[in-house]
C-alpha cells in the first residue's frame, strides 16, 4: 500500500522539442499518465495524487489553461470506468464547467476499485491555508490536526513524490500533511518518461532510510 504523488512537468518543453502544438504535448501527457497508472498499480501503489496545476498556473494565458484542463479532464473520461477518481484544491480558480464534469466523473467512477487517481488543482500552500482559515474561522473552537487533515488539499499521507522536468524545487506543490514524503526529481520531460525511468525512481525511493524524525531503528 503505497501513496504516490506525481508532479508531471515539462510539457511545453516537450512540445517544442518535438515541434508539435501544446495541445499535442498535453495529449501526450494524458497518454503517459494512463501508462504511468498501470506502472504504479503494478508496483503496489493504491493511491496516486497528481498535481494537475498550481494556483499560479491558472494565471497563464487562457488558451494554455484550456489546454491543460482539457487534457486532465480527458484522462478522467478515459479511466473513470476502471478506477476510483477524486479531486481537491483551489477549486475557485478553475472554470466551473471543468469542475462540474470532474464532479460527475468522480460520482460515477469505479468507487470499489483498488486504485484511486486523485487530482490536486490550483495547488498553493498559501491559498490552502488562507482558504481553510476563512472557511473555519468562528466555526470551530480551535484548529486540530484532524480538522487540518480533513480540509487539506492532499488529505492522506504521501509516501513518495516524483517530479519530472528537471526542476529541483517544490514550487507550490508541497502536501501539507506529509512532512516525511520522500522526494525524487527526474530530469525527463514527463511525456518522455519510460518504465525504466519509473523503476529507477522507485528503486531510489524504496532504498531511503525513513525515520519520521526519530532515531534509526
Ligand atoms: C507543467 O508543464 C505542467 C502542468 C500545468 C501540470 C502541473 C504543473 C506542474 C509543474 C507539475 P509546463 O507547461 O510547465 O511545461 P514546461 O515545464 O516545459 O514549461
Ligand atoms: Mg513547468
Amino acid at each position: 500500500m503505497t501513496t504516490l504523488m506525481l508532479l508531471p512537468d515539462g510539457m511545453r518543453r516537450w512540445s517544442e522539442k518535438y515541434g508539435v502544438s501544446l495541445d499535442d504535448g498535453y495529449a501526450a501527457m494524458g497518454d503517459k499518465l494512463i501508462e504511468f497508472m498501470d506502472w504504479a498499480r503494478e508496483e503496489g501503489v493504491t493511491k496516486l495524487y497528481v498535481t494537475a496545476s498550481s494556483a499560479a498556473n491558472h494565471s497563464r494565458p487562457e488558451a494554455a489553461v484550456i489546454t491543460f484542463m482539457n487534457a486532465f479532464n480527458d484522462v478522467v473520461r478515459r479511466i473513470h470506468d476502471t478506477y476510483s477518481f477524486d479531486f481537491s484544491g483551489s477549486l475557485d480558480l478553475v472554470s466551473p464547467p471543468y469542475i462540474s464534469e470532474l464532479e460527475e466523473l468522480r460520482d460515477k467512477s469505479a468507487k470499489d476499485a483498488d486504485f484511486t487517481l486523485h487530482y490536486i488543482l490550483g495547488m498553493s500552500l498559501q491559498h490552502e491555508v488562507i482558504g481553510l482559515f476563512n472557511r473555519l474561522n468562528g466555526k470551530i473552537p480551535e484548529l486540530t490536526e484532524e480538522i487540518l487533515a480533513e480540509n487539506a488539499y492532499v488529505p492522506t499521507q504521501v509516501d513518495y513524490l516524483i517530479r519530472t522536468g528537471g526542476a529541483t524545487r517544490m514550487s507550490s506543490f508541497f502536501p501539507l500533511m506529509s512532512p516525511y514524503a520522500e522526494l525524487y526529481f527526474s530530469p525527463v520531460l514527463f511525456p518522455d518518461m519510460t518504465r525504466a525511468d519509473f523503476d529507477a525512481a522507485l528503486q531510489d525511493l524504496r532504498g531511503r532510510d525513513r525515520r519520521f524524525g526519530g532515531y534509526p531503528a
